[in-house]
């Protein structure tokens, strides 16, 4: 693991360097002193996130690197990968993945900085933390220490490393991207055990680094005696805590690896650390230690193609990275940072060019102000894990959260606190009130037609009785027939379970052994319906909700069918409109996940609408049944956890019309019926969606994926056996094949992100397949010859790999 981080804890006032251009001959001068980076004269703040170009693919870099910047990132940091690049020695491979150039390039292209940490030991998860295997059998040697051997193939190495930077004008002081590389990695871990061959290495290897004459400064992480000039630099989750600063009053305070989660190993579950925690770390690193460089570890994680990676780790990577594994924003970190990053650059002027003094409000509360000649920007901070804090700054008073830091970029106005998230996280709840038959006024001695009794004003029905119970009888068994079309049942105000009938067969029973109290028990039972009936004669006449009640003990069945029931229509919530602006503010709303669960809860927040003009959809993977709201209009009914005979939901994206949003506090509310999770809900663009099928007739399952961007779903298909191969491709809901942009039955090569056409072809394959799938929402081509009238290349096994576009 790494990162770059600079920090300062001198804080001495420095005199603003001038100049623009000091590099000469369209380079950049990249130097240092207490306090920062400072590029062509200019002080630097900056913020700069791992992604290890060999972790994913060139065609995915672009995307990466634009959200990385959008992110607030100035610098991209990578590893460089030595086993990948000279597999043999003397043989090398900079093609596709490895391709560190056309990498760096990417970044320049998006005006990024980089930094290049060459290792070339770079632990990192990675396979023999990067060193070729052969170095093992190279005579004598003795990795990482001061032993000839290792020290000749290093510098070999590190030498062809650098030179290509130089030979493609990538370091900083050619006008490339580079502003700051790294030699070595963490070795003051294990630097005692190498005695005396240790502190002579650590000197060879910032003599070999600064001879290579880069022109811009190198760091060593974990390293607390990094010789002169080089940059010691911080690694770990708290630096703002535990780093004990730079080893001269010369050089900044850096943090190479701030991790924003950790790297998982089979067998154990994914350590997650909170957006709050890594904000509230930043930000101390960036005020107490005068931090003016923060890398996040990692900002995308990736994959460890092949068998890449280190012992035991995970193929997924840093999955719960601000980018996930597969590119998309991981919310709320993603947002959250981006919030902390815009606005500590509002503090610059004062952040660099001023003085810091630091007080003490009490023991757990202290603030960091960097007081300018003119401005002033101040960091309150609340050390009490548990409590909320007054305290009172510039005759000002300010709530902090518990463990936080309110930044202020004028010394006067809040404009990020690290506790408080802003987004679509932001959750409150409402459980909806479980009635019981005391208070209802609508009665009947009888069970009620459900479409008869809510004349069609609410999806809801409420069937409510109440019963003596005898104690003596044990064993109960809560048994309901329903004509349709979905079963809450609640006792005495606890969920007792659900059920629900399909399409083609509505009706359905539910049996629950349940709990019941020595007394009078309240049996409240929620009928749903999932829309009304719209085909067939006599429509009139059609029937739903409950049919049967009884339960049955060990030793009586009682029969409730005939009994004295009491009739809720509705929701409390809907009668109060609590999704629309005025309804959702009489009503108390508590702080998401305050209380036990209860199915029948509104979940409510508030979000930003998607910048851009594309098709807005909500993403309700992690819900279960209901309905949602955006400012007051229903979106529709939603039911993810009805799952297809595949296992996954018929539809999880809901779309939401940009005309129903405003730029800004958009109001979402949900009712949610069953048990939802209302922080994994994201709210996404859909651009033109692409599908792609790839089928061999070779063993292979088919893998048929779709991807949009900015979502995040794979379908996955297993090949029944028996059956010939087919690909079949489908377009989320509402949407048409438009366009096939690639369609080939032989050999193509690649796969569905990069193809081509391979020696074998039909040239009959674009033809075959538009026709049958143009203007429909899915097709299934089979993969025979017969269908594509002949068989371009007898006895080659083929392949069919179609590439479509939805719109
Ligand atoms: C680079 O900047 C430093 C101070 O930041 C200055 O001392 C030095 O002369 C500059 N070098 C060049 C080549 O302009
Ligand atoms: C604030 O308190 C800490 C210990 O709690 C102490 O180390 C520090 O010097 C104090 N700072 C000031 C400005 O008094
Ligand atoms: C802190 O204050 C907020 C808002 O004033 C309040 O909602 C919260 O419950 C308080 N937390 C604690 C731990 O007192
Ligand atoms: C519908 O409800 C009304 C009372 O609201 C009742 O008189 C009528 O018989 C019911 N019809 C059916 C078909 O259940
Ligand atoms: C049943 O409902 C009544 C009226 O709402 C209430 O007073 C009573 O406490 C409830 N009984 C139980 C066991 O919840
Ligand atoms: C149930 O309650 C009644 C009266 O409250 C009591 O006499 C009886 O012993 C109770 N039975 C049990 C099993 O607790
Ligand atoms: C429901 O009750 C009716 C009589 O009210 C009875 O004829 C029918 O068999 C019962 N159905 C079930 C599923 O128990
Ligand atoms: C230097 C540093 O902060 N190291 C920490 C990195 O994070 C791990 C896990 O939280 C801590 O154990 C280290 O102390």
């Amino acid at each position: 693991m790494g990162q770059c981080q600079l920090l300062c804890l001198f804080g001495l006032l420095l005199t603003t360097i001038g100049g623009s251009d000091g590099g000469g001959g369209g380079g950049n001068n990249v130097t240092y002193d207490g306090r920062s980076l400072i590029i062509n004269g200019h002080r630097k703040i900056l913020f700069s996130g791992s992604i290890h170009y060999p972790r994913s693919t060139p065609q995915m870099w672009p995307r990466l690197i634009a959200k990385a910047k959008e992110g607030g990132l100035d610098v991209v940091q990578t590893l460089v990968f030595w086993n990948l690049h000279e597999p043999q020695p003397g043989q090398f491979d900079f093609s596709g993945r490895r391709d560190l150039v056309r990498f760096i390039k990417e970044v320049q292209a998006q005006g990024l900085y980089v930094c290049l940490r060459i290792g070339p030991f770079i632990e990192g998860e990675w396979g023999y933390g990067g060193l070729p295997f052969w170095l093992h059998d190279v005579p004598g040697i003795v990795f990482r220490s001061d032993n000839e051997p290792f020290k000749f193939h290093m510098k070999r190495y590190a030498t062809m490393i650098v030179n290509m930077m130089k030979a493609a004008r990538l370091y900083a002081s050619q006008g490339g991207p580079i502003i700051l590389s790294q030699i070595e990695n963490e070795y003051g871990m294990v630097e005692h055990s190498f005695l005396e061959k240790g502190p002579p290495y650590v000197r060879w290897a910032a003599k070999l680094a600064v001879d290579l004459q880069t022109g811009v400064p190198w760091v060593m992480c974990k390293q607390d005696d990094a010789p002169d000039p080089v940059i010691n630099a911080c690694n770990g989750r708290q630096c703002g805590e535990t780093f004990a600063g730079p080893n001269s009053p010369d050089k900044p305070a850096i943090w190479t690896e701030n991790w924003t989660s950790f790297y998982q190993v089979y067998g154990d579950e994914a350590r997650i650390r909170s957006a709050e925690d890594i904000a509230y770390h930043v930000a101390l690193f960036i005020a107490k230690m005068k931090g003016s460089y923060v890398n996040y570890y990692m900002y995308h994680g990736g994959t460890n193609f092949g068998r890449t990676a280190s012992a035991y780790v995970l193929t997924g990577y840093y999955d719960q990275a601000p980018l996930d594994e597969y590119g998309l924003l991981r919310q709320p970190k993603w947002g959250h940072l981006k919030e902390l990053h815009s606005a500590v650059k509002l503090c610059l002027k004062p952040m660099l060019s001023g003085v810091l003094v630091s007080m003490n409000f009490s023991k757990l509360q202290e603030a960091f102000i960097f007081q300018g000649s003119s401005e002033c920007a101040a960091f309150l901070v609340n050390k009490d894990k548990r409590n909320n804090a007054t305290v009172y700054f510039s005759n000002l008073m300010y709530e902090l959260p518990p463990l936080s830091i309110s930044i202020l970029p004028d010394c006067k106005t809040v404009a990020f606190n690290t506790a408080k998230l802003d987004s679509v996280e932001q959750w409150e709840e409402y459980k909806e009130a479980i009635p019981t038959y005391d208070e209802t006024s609508l009665r009947a001695n009888f069970l009620l037609e459900q479409m008869n009794t809510t004349k069609d004003a609410s999806d809801y029905l409420w069937y409510n009785f109440r019963f003596k119970h005898d104690p003596s009888d044990s064993e109960s068994v809560l048994k309901v027939s329903s004509l349709g079309h979905v079963l809450h049942a609640f006792i005495n105000g606890e969920f007792v379970g659900s059920a629900h009938g399909k399409h083609s067969d509505k009706s359905f029973t539910l049996e629950k052994m349940v709990h019941l109290i020595n007394g009078t028990n309240n049996v409240s039972l929620l009928s749903v319906m999932v829309g009304l009936p719209d085909s067939g004669a006599y429509l009139e006449r059609r029937v739903a909700g409950l049919r049967n009640v009884s339960i049955q003990g060990a030793k009586e069945l009682k029969d409730f069918s005939s009994f004295s029931w009491g009739y809720q229509v509705g929701l409390l919530g809907e009668k109060l409109q609590i999704f629309t602006d005025y309804g959702s503010r009489i009503v108390p709303w508590s702080r998401y996940g305050s209380s036990t669960h209860q199915p029948l809860t509104w979940y409510k927040t508030v979000f930003d609408a998607p910048t851009g003009s594309d098709p807005v959809a909500i993403n309700l993977i992690s819900m279960g049944k209901g309905e949602a709201w955006v400012n007051g209009q229903s979106i529709g009914r939603y039911w993810v956890s009805f799952l297809t005979p595949q296992g996954t939901p018929s539809q999880s994206w809901y779309h939401i019309p940009r005309s129903f949003l405003k730029p800004t506090g958009n109001l979402l509310v949900l009712l949610e019926e069953e048990n939802g999770y209302p922080p994994g809900i994201s709210i996404d663009t859909v651009s033109v969606t692409t599908l792609c099928g790839h089928v061999s007739d070779s063993h292979l399952p088919p893998v048929i994926s779709w991807r949009s961007q900015n979502q995040r779903t794979l379908k996955t298909h297993k090949r029944i056996p028996g059956r010939r191969p087919k690909v079949q491709i489908r377009c989320p809901s509402g949407r048409k094949i438009s366009k096939i942009l690639f369609a080939s039955y032989g050999n193509p090569n690649g796969n569905c992100e990069n193809y081509a056409i391979g020696s074998c072809h039909s040239s009959n394959s674009r033809a075959i397949v538009e026709k049958a799938c143009l203007g429909k929402r899915s097709c299934t081509v089979p993969v025979w010859t017969e269908k594509f009238y002949g068989d371009p290349c007898p006895g080659i096994p083929k392949a069919l790999l179609v590439d479509a576009q939805c719109t």
